[in-house]
């Protein structure tokens, strides 16, 4: 039967299965540009940029392959402005009752596509993404096991099925995890290599300037836009990273600096989550690199586990709690997200450092995302449903099945512990140990009290107090509530007043 093969603004690779067996004579493949998808967060220019341009880049791959293209652009006269309604209007138009898609990254997605086939009478088959390497259904087996969903274990479970760093069945070097050696600081001398860049061409500089001008008071600058675009590119900026930054990569996963978003983080989430870059082929790379002797085992297990590991295991959990983990909200976060996370504007350097970087790069690492504007997030109770908007709007990676359980969950504990086995909390000290930024703030790092107290050291004081009752038996805890007995009443009583106060002015 004749069928329309719907492609995602994420399913940009020519072997996603909704393109296995296509009859390129009759087939139709569809890509849509559609302001639903443009407008559902107020997404940063540069990631608009990146998803349009790589799209179109996608379709010229699609036509030299042969197949039937239809393309809808976001300023077509016809373009009818959602997913669903691009399908139905090609699938009217040629007469078509059958459309097949691999599943959207997206429930939201998934769900309209579902609903308004269904009304139009028309037949949606959903397929498998296989980009993945956790295979259908096995995550729900897996956890039907356990009490506590562990990702080191599900970790583990997925080096052996793919091999990688194994050796008669055993990890390479004897150990799992090396994560122990990956949490260095940096020196502020340190050179870096920056992530590979490329010029825009004629079709990325028509979505630049279509982009300056429809979203023109989103969040960052569309002008100096210089991302890989197609799968070719993605492949020169993999290999740049393995050759220049992956080396120190394990070393330093954790630190931070000010003015550098990249240190030696790979800089290609946004390539993977798009399909320009398969995910087993990357990790197989990094493997060669160190069975070559150019990377470091705690580099190349470090970097295999972010892909393998967390990246899988947060779109299972997606999957697995979805829908009703969206509105999941355990410690009752409900404060209005502050201005300064759409501007920069804040006297705290550190929340100003990545928060800039953010709206220069649409990109921060890991760290950044967590242990300063997620662990502020968290301190200060910001609502959950707003942080988890803000997350996705601004970063050019972010596609909900892998934002969401790494904001609501992982950052901010809404769901009450099934990412994160205790609240990632940290006061000032952390972050002056793993960054320089506390040396350019006018608050101060060693005060926990006092007008000049850095704020991140009097709202982690207030949190443990404030969700005592929850935690104070959470084994993870155990240090922090001993700490806490030692301070005396008054010491208490002055930090709940300074949080009260900060809270009161935060606006
Ligand atoms: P590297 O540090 O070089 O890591 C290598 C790769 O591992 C990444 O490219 C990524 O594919 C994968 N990875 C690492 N950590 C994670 C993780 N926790 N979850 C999933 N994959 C991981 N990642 C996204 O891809 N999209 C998001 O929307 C997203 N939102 C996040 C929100 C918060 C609050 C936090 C704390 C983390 C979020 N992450 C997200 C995870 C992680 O921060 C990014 O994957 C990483 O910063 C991307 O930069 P990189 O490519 O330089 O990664
Ligand atoms: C993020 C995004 C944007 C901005 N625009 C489109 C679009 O116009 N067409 C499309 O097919 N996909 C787009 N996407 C990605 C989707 O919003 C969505 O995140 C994924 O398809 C996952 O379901």
């Amino acid at each position: 039967m004749t069928s329309i093969r719907l492609i995602l603004g994420d399913q940009l690779n020519l072997k996603i299965s909704s393109l296995q067996d296509i009859n390129p004579v009759t087939d139709l493949v569809l890509m849509a540009e559609v302001l639903s998808e443009a407008s559902y967060v107020p997404h940063h220019q540069k990631k608009l940029v990146f998803v349009f341009s790589a799209m179109r880049h996608f379709a010229d791959s699609i036509k030299k392959k042969g197949y039937r293209l239809h393309y809808t652009r976001l300023t077509d006269k016809q373009n009818h402005g959602s997913l669903s309604k691009e399908v139905i209007r090609l699938a009217n138009q040629h007469k078509i009752k059958q459309v097949i898609a691999t599943q959207p990254g997206e429930y939201r997605v998934l769900e309209e596509l579902n609903t308004a086939l269904k009304k139009a009478a028309i037949n949606l088959e959903v397929r498998a993404d296989d980009r993945f390497i956790c295979p259908p259904g096995y995550f729900k087996q897996w956890a039907s096991r356990r009490n506590e969903l562990t990702m080191e274990f599900f970790y583990r479970e997925m080096r052996k099925k793919t091999r990688l760093l194994m050796n008669n069945g055993k990890p390479a070097g004897g150990k799992w995890n090396y994560d122990k050696q990956n949490r260095k600081p940096l020196k502020c001398q340190t050179q870096f290599t920056p992530p590979k860049r490329f010029k825009p061409d004629s079709t990325t500089q028509e979505v630049i300037n279509m982009v300056q001008i429809r979203f023109a008071s989103n969040m960052g600058d569309a002008g100096d836009f210089s991302f890989a675009v197609t799968e070719k590119q993605a492949k020169q900026a993999l290999q740049h990273f393995i050759k220049h930054a992956l080396p120190r990569f394990g070393d330093y996963q954790d630190a931070m600096l000010n003015n550098e978003p990249y240190l030696f983080h790979s800089f290609l989430s946004h390539y993977l989550n798009v399909g320009l870059l398969d995910p087993l082929d990357v990790c197989r790379q990094v493997e060669a690199a160190y069975q070559a002797g150019s990377v470091p085992l705690n580099s190349a297990e470090g970097f295999i586990r972010q892909i393998i590991g967390w990246r899988e295991f947060i779109r299972e959990v997606y999957w697995h709690f979805m829908p009703g983990y969206k509105r999941r909200n355990t410690l009752r976060a409900k404060r209005k997200l502050p201005a300064f996370y759409w501007t920069g504007d804040t006297q705290l350097n550190c929340l100003s450092q990545v928060i800039t970087m953010t709206i220069r790069e649409a990109y921060s690492h890991h760290i950044q995302r967590l242990m300063i504007t997620g662990n502020f997030a968290l301190l200060a109770g910001l609502d959950v449903q707003a942080v988890s908007d803000w997350y996705l709007a601004v970063y050019t990676d972010a596609f909900e099945w892998v934002e969401l359980p790494n904001t609501l969950g992982m950052t901010l504990y809404a769901d009450n512990g099934i990412v994160a086995s205790k609240p990632y909390i940290a006061s000032g000290a952390y972050i002056k140990r793993m960054s320089n930024f506390c040396n350019d703030c006018c608050f101060d790092v060693r005060q926990r009290t006092g007008d000049s107290a850095c704020p991140f050291n009097f709202l982690y004081w207030h949190f443990v107090m404030q969700h005592e009752d929850k935690f104070e038996n959470n084994q993870r805890m155990g240090f922090v509530y001993k700490n806490l007995n030692r301070f005396s009443g008054e010491e208490k009583l002055q930090i709940r007043h300074a949080a009260r106060k900060f809270l009161r002015e935060l606006k």
